[in-house]
């Protein structure tokens, strides 16, 4: 339970099993199975005629982008449909036709509904109508969109300085709503710009800026059809981007190979049945030729035992190396090839606890090839080392002159569908001054210079000191962040807290003293304005720009668009006195684009050139230059071996996505690919560690971690026996959430280590 004053709050909700199944991990990913177990979830959400119709505007060229993944479109999209099971229950979780309006507000406390799992919460349905929670209440009661945002404006007016206000941004929203936030932000005077990008792929934003002079990948769709490898590391593409499958699928086709580097044997990359041919339902596409199952958190331990045997064959015959691309474009690779001298093979070997047959293999393969392409996700970025994690896959990239040409690059996979967008328009907590100046000599004002506070810091303001505002541009802040009950008693502390939502979620119950939900259009619906559709525009994950327009008719007649929102606590905030006009800001989309032709660079013409298939922003790996780095060169980084000092009984922990849910989303309670059925308070362990504990299948324990001092505890864990690493374990996250300590996050980039916290586990009685 929290406290929140007179609000009898839960912080995670029910905790009662549901009645687990268990069936073999499947051996395949994305079979006809996927898209007949997606439909089910639309027909069941939104009705056969409405789903079919929908779905096949999905990822269209005049249609709208999946609100799932990020992952690109192809330049010809599929008559079939270009979308995939996941993104199929994206859509109906959306277009579902549950609704949450006055009436069940008054008929549910937010006491009440805070005792329900995630899974229920998200099941309400859509939210319709702006509510209001006023102080010592429990009940949200209606309010006008007017009076909201003259609520929004006076709490901010009653701020000691604009950095007691927090802007937080999820991954959804389109370039033209984050733009025009990050605009009133800075007016406002903060560049406090938290996002989920903090908790996300901040560690690759990092590395990549530091070693190759840009934040996003340099691959391109294309390239995977010519790549000679692909590299697939610390992510879990069957689940998380199945289109990307496809991408694999045509890599292997053209004669490419794949090595998986997981933990976990995910079905997803073991093998492929494209749904949408007819051979792909009958056989399926073997879609990894060389599988290294890691030790958690050893991957620089194996790219090091890479490097070394490859700079070993360098050495004797050549030919294994780029030594023209590193001698042109780079600097510092004979301290990268001396830092490995001070590790032996065997060192390497037992921690990355990979055989040496397959390391072999391994390194055959790469030297003969140097068209490489590395693409990661959360595996890699979530750990105290997460930059140097990918530091290390651009030495390796570096080394085989992997880089700005076809077939070659990186390839960071990027979480929600418009992540990379709200970052390329401003929303970010560093101070740029090229945006600064540029902001200033259009809009005639100077936006703020001090460094703003990222999620870790803001968790820790909002904390530490009371009467903060809060204000969150979609996302579920209170689930999402690292250390649940610290979290909590941070958006408790605030005087207001204000969601800008889609559907309900748990951070619409864990409050400020005030708290607001603003409902907002979704991806899917129309945004009509005097009889005129609008479109947006959103970045993918390889840095492509385009239009998205919705289709449906919006699920209340009461919602407005995000930039209407943002524009409406824009306006009641600065009245007329502002350079800034507001409200035609918000009122005329093609207005916002024009601002952003004038403020960012690679934006001209935007309106025209996002439409179809959109346009490329720039991008200097692609063109090779890296002008902007020290001495013009790209990067080489010396890097270190993460240290664990695990005690004898302790694990090493991951915190993942089930194949159900989107982040704190629960679509349904299965994980179909590792065969987990019916349940998400489960943990997966590795058959001699079970042993040792004592442990049987099913047994019932506690999750439990301890840093500084502090415990953290989740309670009630199914263990499951898994082919999993010893000494490592995964549960699914946001349940899990309670045991990341805020505190503990990666060197330089503050992304919490979700994937390596480090536990005991504790038996229960059953
Ligand atoms: N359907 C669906 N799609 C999604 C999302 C969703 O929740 N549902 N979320 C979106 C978002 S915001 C994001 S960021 C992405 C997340 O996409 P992923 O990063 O694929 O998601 P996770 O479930 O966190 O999976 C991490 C993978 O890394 C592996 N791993 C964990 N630790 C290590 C390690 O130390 N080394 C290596 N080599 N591997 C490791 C795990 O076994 C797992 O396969 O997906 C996006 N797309
Ligand atoms: N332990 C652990 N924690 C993690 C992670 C992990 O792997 N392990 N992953 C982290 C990652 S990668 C991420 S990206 C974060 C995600 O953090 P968030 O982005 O904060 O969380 P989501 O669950 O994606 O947010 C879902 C909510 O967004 C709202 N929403 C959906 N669509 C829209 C829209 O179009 N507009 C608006 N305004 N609102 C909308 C809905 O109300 C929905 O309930 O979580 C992080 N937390
Ligand atoms: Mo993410």
């Amino acid at each position: 339970m929290g406290d929140s004053k007179q609000r009898q709050i839960s912080l995670t909700g029910d905790k009662n099993f549901t009645g687990i199944k268990l069936k073999q991990p499947a051996q395949y990913g994305v079979g006809i199975l996927g898209i007949k177990v997606a439909l089910q979830h639309t027909f069941k959400e939104m009705g056969i005629v409405k789903s079919l119709r929908t779905l096949s505007h999905m990822n269209q060229k005049e249609g709208f982008d999946c609100p799932g993944c990020a992952w690109p479109d192809p330049e010809k999209p599929s008559k079939l449909g270009e979308y995939c099971e996941n993104g199929a229950k994206a859509l109906a979780e959306e277009a579902t036709h549950m609704r949450v309006d006055e009436d069940f507000f008054a008929k549910h406390s937010v006491e009440e509904i805070s005792q329900w799992t995630d899974y229920k919460i998200g099941k309400s349905g859509r939210l319709t109508q702006p509510m209001v929670l006023h102080p010592g209440e429990v009940h949200y009661k209606p309010i006008s969109w007017e009076e909201a945002f003259e609520l929004t404006a006076k709490e901010l007016q009653k701020l000691n300085s604009p950095d007691d206000g927090i802007f937080y941004t999820s991954g959804r929203s389109s370039n033209e709503a984050a733009f025009l936030y990050g605009l009133f932000i800075r007016a406002f005077g903060t560049n406090n710009m938290p996002d989920c990008s903090n908790m996300c792929h901040e560690s690759s934003g990092v590395a990549l800026s530091e070693t190759l002079g840009i934040g996003k990948g340099s691959v391109k769709l294309e390239d995977f059809d010519k790549a000679e490898v692909v590299i697939v590391m610390g992510q879990n593409p069957g689940t998380n981007h199945p289109r990307m499958l496809s991408a694999l699928q045509k890599c292997k086709e053209n004669g490419g190979k794949v090595i998986s580097i997981n933990p976990l044997e995910e079905a997803g990359l073991l093998k492929f049945k494209n749904p949408q041919e007819v051979t792909g339902i009958l056989s399926g596409t073997t879609l990894t030729d060389i599988y290294l199952q890691v030790r958690l958190n050893e991957d620089v331990a194996l790219l090091k035992l890479l490097m070394k045997k490859l700079a070993a064959i360098e050495k004797k015959q050549g030919g294994v190396f780029d030594n023209d691309f590193i001698k042109t474009y780079t600097q510092g690779h004979e301290q990268v090839l001396e830092s490995l001298e001070q590790y032996t093979e065997e060192e390497l070997l037992h921690r990355s606890g990979i055989s040496e047959e397959l390391i072999n293999q391994t390194v055959d393969l790469l030297a003969k090839k140097n068209k490489i392409i590395i693409c990661w996700a959360m595996g890699l970025t979530q750990h105290k080392n997460g930059v140097e994690n990918i530091k290390e896959c651009v030495n390796l990239l570096l080394l085989k002159g992997s880089l700005g040409k076809p077939g070659a690059g990186t390839c960071p996979v990027r979480g929600h569908s418009n992540v990379q967008g709200d970052r390329t328009v401003g929303i970010m907590h560093h101070v740029s001054k090229e945006l600064n100046t540029a902001i200033e000599s259009t809009f005639g004002f100077s936006p703020p210079i001090k460094e703003g506070l990222d999620t870790v810091n803001a968790i820790k303001a909002m904390h530490d000191e009371k009467g903060k505002v809060f204000i969150a541009l979609g996302g579920n802040f209170v689930s999402a962040a690292s250390d649940t009950n610290y979290t909590a008693k941070a958006l408790q502390n605030c005087s207001l807290t204000v969601q800008i939502s889609t559907k309900l979620n748990r951070s619409h119950v864990v409050t400020g003293k005030t708290a607001l939900i603003l409902p907002t259009l979704g991806r899917s619906e129309k945004d009509v304005k005097n009889g005129r559709q609008r479109f947006l525009t959103v970045e993918n994950s390889m840095g492509k720009v385009h239009r998205t327009k919705g289709m449906l008719t919006p699920s209340s007649n009461q919602l407005k668009s995000e930039p209407e929102i943002v524009a409406g606590i824009a306006n009641a905030y600065f009245k007329e006195n502002h350079s800034v006009n507001w409200k035609s800001l918000g009122a005329d989309y093609e207005l916002i684009r024009e601002k952003i032709t004038a403020v960012l660079k690679g934006f001209a013409d935007l309106s025209t050139k996002s439409k179809g298939a959109g346009f490329y922003l720039p991008n200097n790996v692609r063109d090779l230059d890296f002008s902007k780095l020290p001495n013009q060169k790209a990067q080489f980084s010396v890097c270190g071996l993460p240290q664990h000092n695990l005690k004898e009984n302790e694990f090493l922990l991951m915190t993942i996505r089930s194949h159900d849910q989107f982040n704190t989303t629960i679509y349904g309670l299965n994980d179909r690919y590792r065969g987990i059925y019916n349940e998400r308070r489960v943990v997966l362990m590795n058959k001699t560690d079970m042993k040792k504990l004592g442990l049987q299948n099913l047994s019932v324990v506690d999750i439990i971690s301890n840093y500084d001092n502090t415990e953290r505890r989740a309670q009630k864990f199914l263990v499951i026996p898994y082919k999993i690493p010893e000494g490592n374990l995964a549960a699914y996250f946001p349940e899990t959430n309670v045991l990341v300590p805020y505190n503990h996050y990666a060197d330089k980039s503050h992304t919490p280590i979700s994937k390596s916290v480090i536990v005991t586990i504790e038996k229960q009685a059953n």
